[in-house]
């Protein structure tokens, strides 16, 4: 999903797949420029008089700067990965949120112009060429980028529409009984799937749109993490299994609902289960395994910024650990399958794939 509603244009995934991927020197001094190059960019960007209130509204800098350096990151996650296929909706995700909130299309000319002069001004030939042609090729096809940054947004059913608007009221309780009255109705699969990760979908479409602010967002999830409990608690649990898993987020990832989500489903199917929050360093990953000994180790990433440290600590798995089994989920391990699925012994889209794969795992 890119824009609101829609889907990328296949043709420009088609085209970016086709992109020479930078090479390792190139990406090792991208990786090392990044800071200074974030830094450069962003002067440039809040000191250019078309940015001041010219090209996007001046209340917008700030979430332009930081919308920039995350830009910036997953830049070089699509360059280490080689996946420049994402290029586009990657592009189209930011823009999005950018173009919502008033920023005209100049903005993002400007903005890769900025770019692929920092580049060249801070690394030389031939890594700065090879770095600046994919930002050459979004350039280019800004029209087309542009095309897919909006759509409608994909309806929500009246019940998820009703439990949304309890989010964004904080009725926190009244949230959770509404949730465990669908859960009499049906299981806890289908209370979670049904109810709260579409409606975290569409607040997260609904932020990018700029129809939810970032604190009304950040207040529904946490609501939502409560809500995941109680249907949790609500529900009998399974026996206990012989089986011991840990469910980890990448190094840097911030996103953790999916991941504490794929735990407490676990556990609630008997396993022994040690759940390691966000943006955890990988050497203290490696070594609570090494402690914990799990049979199976779960890892969600979200962004795909964060893709190349979920496939470095999965091959420190592989290398300190080989008998632990290893499973990827989250956005960014499904869009990343064709990197991510050498270096794990399961990829899964979603928590009830992830236990299908964990127990045929488990029972190998
Ligand atoms: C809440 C939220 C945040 C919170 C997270 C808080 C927390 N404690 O988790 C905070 C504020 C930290 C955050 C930050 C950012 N976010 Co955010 N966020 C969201 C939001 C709204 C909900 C995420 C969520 O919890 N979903 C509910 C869970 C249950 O769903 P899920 O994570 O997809 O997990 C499901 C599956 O993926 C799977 N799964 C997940 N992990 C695993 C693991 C295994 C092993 C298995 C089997 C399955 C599995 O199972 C789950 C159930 O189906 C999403 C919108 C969305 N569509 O999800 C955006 C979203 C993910 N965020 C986004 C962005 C851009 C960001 C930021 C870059 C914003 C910024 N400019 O700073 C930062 C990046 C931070 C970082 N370095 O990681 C974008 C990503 C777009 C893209 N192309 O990358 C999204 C999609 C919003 C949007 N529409 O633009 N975010």
């Amino acid at each position: 999903m890119v824009g609101p509603g829609k889907t990328i244009d296949e043709p420009l995934s088609a085209e970016a797949a086709k992109l020479p991927k930078p090479s390792e020197s190139s990406v090792r001094l991208l990786r090392d420029e990044l800071p200074r190059l974030l830094k450069t960019v962003g002067d440039k960007l809040t000191i250019d008089e078309r940015y001041e209130c010219g090209a996007i509204p001046c209340e917008q800098l700030d979430f332009a700067l930081q919308g920039n350096r995350a830009f910036g990151h997953t830049l070089l996650g699509i360059f280490e990965t080689g996946l420049m296929e994402l290029l586009p909706q990657e592009f189209i995700a930011f823009a999005t949120a950018l173009r919502s909130r008033g920023a005209e299309a100049g903005f993002f000319s400007t903005m890769l112009r900025v770019w692929i002069g920092t580049i060249h001004a801070t690394i030389t030939d031939p890594e700065a060429e090879e770095l600046a042609r994919p930002l050459e090729w979004l350039g280019q096809n800004l029209d087309r980028l542009d095309a897919a940054t909006s759509g409608p947004m994909p309806a929500l059913t009246a019940e998820q529409r009703q439990f949304l608007d309890l989010l964004l009221a904080h009725r926190r309780r009244e949230a959770a009984e509404f949730a465990l009255r669908a859960l009499d109705a049906s299981t806890v699969e289908s209370a979670l799937n049904g109810l709260v990760v579409p409606v975290l979908e569409h607040a997260g479409l609904c932020w990018q749109a700029n129809e939810l602010t970032v604190a009304q967002e950040h207040a529904a999830t946490e609501i939502c993490r409560y809500v995941v409990f109680r249907v949790f608690d609500s529900a009998p649990r399974s026996k206990s299994l012989p089986y011991r898993a840990m469910v980890v987020c990448a190094p840097g990832e911030e996103h953790e609902l999916g991941a504490e989500m794929m735990a407490a489903y676990l556990e609630h199917k008997g396993w022994e289960v040690l759940f390691v929050g966000h943006s955890t360093p990988a050497d203290d990953i490696l070594r609570t395994a090494e402690t914990v000994k799990p049979d199976l180790v779960m890892i969600s990433v979200t962004i795909v910024a964060n893709l190349p440290a979920a496939v470095l600590l999965a091959r420190e798995f592989r290398r300190r650990q080989p008998d632990v089994r290893l499973v990827a989920g989250g956005r960014a391990a499904v869009a990343g399958r064709r990197v991510v699925e050498s270096e794990v012994d399961a990829i899964a889209a979603d928590i009830e794939e992830g236990y299908r794969a964990a127990v045929r795992l488990a029972e190998d």
